[in-house]
């Protein structure tokens, strides 16, 4: 699990994360907007691997400050999504809605 972890923070710092694999092969190669950005997990479904938080405003993809349900990219560790963490989280807008693509704990 660790070695895992590791492994996506690896990836992360040294890659774009464009090439993920998405269901609809027919999007693929568009660019896609992001916006990195402090939050709290209100509420979280593991099963599901979806959240909700509050979020500040994603400016890059218009949207302002709310607290809202996302989904969480599979290669995201959903263990950090306990309710009350405060996270930085990067959030994308696509083909199935908005997604949080990459989280860390805020330290502060
Ligand atoms: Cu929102």
């Amino acid at each position: 699990m660790i070695t895992l972890i590791a492994a996506s923070a690896l990836i992360f710092t040294t890659v774009d994360h464009h090439d993920q694999p998405s269901h609809d092969g027919n999007h693929h190669g568009h660019t896609e907007a992001s916006s990195t950005v402090a939050a709290e997990v209100r509420t979280a479904d593991a099963d599901g691997r979806t959240a909700v938080v509050s979020h500040e405003a994603l400016t890059e993809l218009g949207m302002s400050a709310m607290t809202m349900r996302f989904s969480v990219a599979e290669t995201v560790d959903f263990d950090l999504f306990r309710p009350g963490a405060h996270l930085m989280i990067t959030v994308v807008n696509t083909a199935d809605g908005f997604q949080i693509a990459d989280a860390e704990l805020s330290h502060h």
